[in-house]
């Protein structure tokens, strides 16, 4: 047994509390972890009993919040990192007096339909500000708050907006790779309102830590320029003289507190055991002996309740003041402010929006999907000031960048363009952050082929239904002499498969202008935009309608009764074009499709989408897996795609080595009628 503190059935009395009061206070959380864990016989008591007297300091000292105003913008954010320890946030929102977080929702702690899922889900009660649980994600996410604390800050004011982000992590949350890109972010843009407090309990599920790291956290934080410091977790007093100092810094503050797991528990404190599993019933009627903690479970003794409820009706004065200062501010900045908060774009933008699609079917330029999106951006960026950009080192091969955007940088929140740098996952766990917080809205650049490389948090930006714009280019082999190490092949199919996620891939100019329409225009979807590298022809002049809201549509009808249909997305839509024309000259009617994006095709009308893919046979191309297109194609269709993984040579090249030309669709479609 690997044992920091002896098991003994009865062990020695706890160290007197320095608070009574807070103790009992935190001895509250404690019971409903470990009673809500036993009934549900599943989840995690070790960590919310822990971390209960660190959570009780700041819940009932320092963080500014108020139960019956639970959306107020000006709030401090609190991220529950350690997701597995999501008894600590329901026990503290029950007890805090959210209306939602009822006693029977912690009853039913990880039943179907509860608010009280096993892992806090944005969306489920009021005061879950994001969904945690992979670990790290949740540390990432506040990198993004503080930095739209930041931002919003210096567009409207300390008087609107002035809080602080306080996360919990735990050792696993400063394992994770990502910890690593969101520290080193969060101290070069020097965000001093977010607070990190590290459950440093030394133990993860497989037991101590020193099983498995060495690692001296506190200078690792310091190397990235952030405060530190460590305080025994179990000392009131001593967290919130950390807790003091850590929000008088400049910088991002890290606070180790030294922690038991499963403080309280006889035999398992301390231990691994306590980590992930109802304690049992012995266990836990010695945990009540030894906290002295008599009452039966879910019971609450009427004064202790009391004084956590004056912790919650703590925060009612300062948002009612704040409320009066957003009413007193002036109209235009209360308008701006509101508007930016509820996430409705400005008037202006679909106007702005039509201007440039219509001049790029005017133009009809040749032109690569990625500078097409640079050039939406170009005319949305002045007219929607909420568009925070960025991109991890690829800003040029991104075209995220446009000229009238300042950098966002520690001496500049102002600015709207983010240099993240070499960070892919921090920067989509941080946009995730962004969108969460409100008021901004965050779109970022890399290559498609790194998606890979920040999957967990799209995923979750898809989980919880944020509007976080992910912009990929270089989406196939058409971007040549890189090699397969940057060609994606299975991306677009990977990230098909997440759902609630919308993955673009627009054909020409005007599609590019469409897509980027619809992906701003989804307050609660997230999506992928995937661009070229190489230069594609204007196949489309029309601009009345947003013909890629319907996810996909006919592009050009057959001449005469169509005897083939071929669907295609992005560059290979051009293709499908040139084939149709072979296939003419053969005789052959063909119909082209562009289907720019999956998910939205799929949500219409089955009639609609019988009238699009007609009842001849079909061939799709895409130069990517073909995994997924049978649903498109049918039994008796064809796919052309990529089979294996692509090489290093000129694009042109590429296609026709991997034979993703118009002679073989044609070919394909010959065979198929
Ligand atoms: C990305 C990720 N990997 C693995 C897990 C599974 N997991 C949940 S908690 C945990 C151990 C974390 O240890 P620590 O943060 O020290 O939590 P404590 O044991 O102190 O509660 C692991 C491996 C996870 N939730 N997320």
């Amino acid at each position: 047994m690997t044992a920091l503190q002896s098991p003994s059935a009865d062990a020695p009395p706890l160290p007197a509390p320095r608070d009574r009061e807070l103790r009992e206070m935190a001895d509250a959380i404690r019971a409903l972890a470990m009673d809500a864990v036993e009934k549900a016989n599943s989840g995690h008591p070790g960590m919310p009993m822990g971390m209960a007297d660190v959570a009780t300091v700041l819940f009932s000292k320092f963080l500014k919040f108020d139960p019956r105003d639970p959306a107020w913008p000006d709030r401090d954010r609190f991220v529950l990192s350690a997701g597995h320890g999501s008894m600590l946030l329901y026990s503290l929102l029950h007890l805090t007096g959210y209306a939602e977080m009822t006693l029977d929702e912690l009853k039913r702690f990880r039943q179907l339909g509860s608010r009280t899922a096993g892992h806090p889900e944005y969306g489920h009660a009021p005061g879950i500000e994001t969904t945690t649980g992979p670990l790290g994600q949740g540390l990432g996410n506040a990198v993004g708050m503080a930095l739209a604390e930041r931002i919003m800050n210096a567009r409207f004011g300390d008087g609107l907006v002035d809080h602080h982000t306080y996360v919990i992590a735990g050792d696993g949350c400063l394992m994770e790779g990502i910890s690593h890109e969101a520290i080193s972010l969060a101290g070069h843009l020097k965000l001093r309102k977010l607070i990190v407090l590290w459950d440093d309990n030394s133990i993860s599920i497989d037991g101590p830590t020193g099983l498995t790291v060495s690692d001296d956290q506190l200078a690792r934080f310091e190397a990235s320029g952030w405060d530190v410091s460590a305080a025994d977790g179990h000392d009131t007093d001593a967290m919130a003289a950390a807790l003091e100092v850590a929000r008088a810094s400049d910088r991002p503050s890290l606070i180790a507190c030294r922690t038991t797991i499963a403080f309280g528990a006889p035999t398992k404190a301390g231990t691994a055991a306590a980590h992930g599993s109802a304690l049992g019933a012995a266990e836990i009627e010695g945990a009540r002996k030894r906290l002295g903690w008599p009452y039966p479970p879910f019971e609450i003794p009427e004064a202790i309740r009391m004084r956590w409820h004056a912790v919650g009706a703590r925060g009612a004065a300062a948002s009612s003041a704040w409320r009066e200062r957003l009413a007193k501010a002036p109209a235009d900045l209360r308008h701006e402010f509101e508007r930016r908060q509820s996430g409705e774009l400005p008037s202006g933008w679909r106007a702005a929006l039509a201007a440039v699609k219509e001049k790029f079917a005017a133009d009809a330029p040749k032109l690569a999907t990625r500078q097409a999106s640079g050039g939406v951006l170009d005319a949305l960026a002045p007219v929607i000031p909420e568009l925070i950009g960025g991109s991890a080192d690829l800003t040029p091969s991104n075209n995220t960048k446009v000229k009238s955007q300042a950098l966002l940088t520690s001496k500049n929140y102002g600015g709207s363009y983010i240099h993240y740098g070499v960070r892919e996952h921090g920067m989509a766990a941080a946009m995730n952050g962004l969108a969460l917080h409100g008021g901004v809205v965050p779109y970022g650049g890399t290559f498609l082929i790194f998606t890979d490389y920040f999957r967990p948090a799209i995923r979750l930006s898809a989980l919880m239904g944020v509007r976080v714009i992910y912009v990929m280019t270089h989406d196939s082999i058409g971007l040549g002499e890189d090699g397969p190490t940057h060609q994606p092949v299975e991306q677009l199919a990977a990230l098909r498969a997440v759902p609630g996620l919308r993955v673009f891939r627009p054909a020409d100019a005007v599609e590019t202008a469409e897509c980027w329409e619809l992906a701003l225009a989804a307050p609660k979807t997230p999506s992928v935009i995937a661009l070229t590298r190489q230069a594609l022809p204007a196949l489309r002049r029309d601009t009345g309608e947003n013909r890629s809201a319907r996810g996909g549509y006919v592009l050009a009808e057959a001449d005469g009764a169509r005897r083939v249909t071929l669907v295609a997305t992005g560059s290979e839509v051009a293709l499908a074009m040139t084939a149709r024309d072979l296939l003419k000259a053969k005789g052959v009617a063909a119909a082209v499709v562009s289907l720019p994006c999956w998910e939205l095709f799929d949500a219409q009308d089955p009639a609609y989408r019988a009238s699009v893919l007609g009842t001849a046979p079909r061939v799709a191309v895409e130069a990517a897996s073909p995994f997924g297109w049978e649903r498109y194609v049918g039994a008796g269709g064809a796919i052309v795609g990529m089979t294996g993984f692509g090489a290093s040579a000129p694009a042109e090249d590429l296609f026709r080595h991997f034979g993703i030309t118009a002679e073989k669709v044609a070919e394909a479609a010959l065979s198929r009628i």
